[in-house]
């Protein structure tokens, strides 16, 4: 009786327990299902969207690339080095403007390089996917990338509904991960694209960090309960678990965008 007891106060810490300030990789643009192609722009800082906390200092990423209809297009000579700012400290990021053509679904991914993190001294490693949508054509939002690890969508991340749910599968290698751990962000201060800089004020007065985990087949499902950008990051999925002598987090983060019904 007491152990029961015990085991269940333990789990609920467990699930209680959630880091304060969670890392994400963005690659933000406002809308992500949009009725024709032309130029979009994407703001990829490093930092933490649910509080508009730290912004961490990105280098050059390893990759930048997009895919449609199953074919790889290399972006990396579209980064450009920006300033973004939060309500805590403005630091180096990127952006890229890049032109959608034709219909279908462009997957964009960003494979960061490692980022030192002092305080738990450790390397972390977000490789990062998000969607843009053009014309209504379903084409690539459900195939895996082929990435080191990845969350795959089950449901179009561009799509999803306020007050419905998303879920995915968590892959390690095309492997899906039992049991993963994943943190679930809402972007709860709006970025701005012509400041660099996220809104003073978010959409919630305080925004809670999710800490859920995949089931045994590696698969999850989140309820959004409002319309925006959400943002998942299975943490320590990757393959590579050391950087430069140190314990390497090689996590792969999608963003999905939760519609309004109209
Ligand atoms: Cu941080």
């Amino acid at each position: 009786m007491k152990k029961t007891f015990l085991a269940s106060l333990f789990a609920f810490t467990a699930l209680s327990t959630v880091p304060a300030s969670a890392h994400f990789l963005l690659v933000y643009t406002p809308e992500t299902a949009l009725e024709k192609g032309g130029e979009i722009t994407l703001k990829m800082p490093f930092t933490h969207p649910a509080e508009s906390g730290h912004v961490m200092e990105m280098v050059e990423p390893e990759e930048f690339f997009v895919i449609k209809k199953g074919k790889k297009t290399d972006l990396k000579d579209k980064l450009s080095v920006i300033d973004w700012t939060s309500a805590e400290n403005t630091n180096t990021a990127y952006e890229a403007t890049v032109r959608l053509k034709g219909l279908g679904d462009n997957v964009f991914v960003v494979q960061p390089a490692p980022y030192f993190e002092g305080s738990e001294d450790i390397y972390i490693q977000q490789i990062t996917k998000s969607y843009v949508n053009v014309g209504e054509l379903p084409t690539d939002w459900d195939q895996p990338q082929g990435l080191k690890t990845e969350i795959v969508p089950l449901i179009a991340p561009y799509a999803a509904v306020a007050g419905s749910t998303f879920s995915g599968v968590v892959l390690s290698e095309g492997e899906p991960v039992p049991y993963a751990e994943i943190e679930v962000e809402y972007m709860n201060f709006e970025p701005n694209l012509e400041t660099n800089s996220f809104a003073k004020d978010g959409a919630w007065e305080s925004t809670p960090a999710f800490s859920i985990r995949a089931d045994a087949a590696g698969a999850f499902t989140f309820g959004l309960p409002k319309a925006g950008h959400w943002g998942f990051a299975a943490l320590g999925t990757g393959p590579d678990t050391e950087f430069e002598g140190k314990e390497l987090s090689q996590d792969a983060v999608i963003w999905i965008q939760a519609n309004e019904l109209k």
